[in-house]
């Protein structure tokens, strides 16, 4: 059997967090699609195919790794493409409260797909998309949080 993990995330953008949490799930399954969603609640700095464009050249060394997007409920996505397990990073206990909200509402919408939690590498127990996009607004150095395609990018964004 072919063992699919979905990652799902806004990866706006993808940071040194989720590259992590992506490329051990790399090695447990034979193939993970890393995924990106809107996330209602966030107000993007990244079109999605900037997004897309900045994992795709982030994962390039992980050979069963794929990037896509959608618009549409993550747990139908994952059945779509017949994936098992949906791959989720844990942070610290204030991530608990949105991914148990979330994990459940995706268990009651289907049974059969698994949301599986990865615990954070402790070095990036303090990373997250918006934290990177907070500091790097202020010229601050960001190449020891995010891959330096997303460092570049960043310089662009914010060089007006
Ligand atoms: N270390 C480890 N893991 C990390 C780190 C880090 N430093 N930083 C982030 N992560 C993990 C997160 O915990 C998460 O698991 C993943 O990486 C992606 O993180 P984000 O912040 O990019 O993504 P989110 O949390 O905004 O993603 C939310 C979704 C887009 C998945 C969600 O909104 C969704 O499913 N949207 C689709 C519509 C849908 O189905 N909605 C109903 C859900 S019930």
């Amino acid at each position: 059997m072919n063992r699919l993990a979905i990652c799902p995330g806004s990866f706006d953008p993808i940071t040194f967090g989720h590259l992590d949490i992506i490329e051990r799930g790399s090695k447990i399954f034979d193939q993970v699609i890393v995924a990106v969603f809107n996330n209602q609640s966030k107000s993007p700095l990244f079109s999605v195919e900037e997004r897309k464009e900045l994992i795709k050249e982030a994962t390039k060394h992980l050979p069963n790794v794929t990037v896509d997007a959608s618009d549409g409920l993550l747990i139908d996505y994952a059945y779509e493409k017949n994936a098992q397990v949906i791959l989720r990073g844990l942070r610290a206990v204030s991530d608990f409260e949105y991914e148990m909200q979330i994990t459940s509402m995706n268990r009651k919408l289907d049974s059969k797909i698994e949301t599986l939690f990865m615990m954070t590498n402790n070095q990036y127990s303090f990373l997250s998309s918006s934290i990177v996009k907070e500091v790097a607004k202020y010229k601050a150095d960001v190449t020891d949080l995010v891959p330096v395609v997303v460092a570049e990018a960043l310089k662009n964004k914010f060089k007006k």
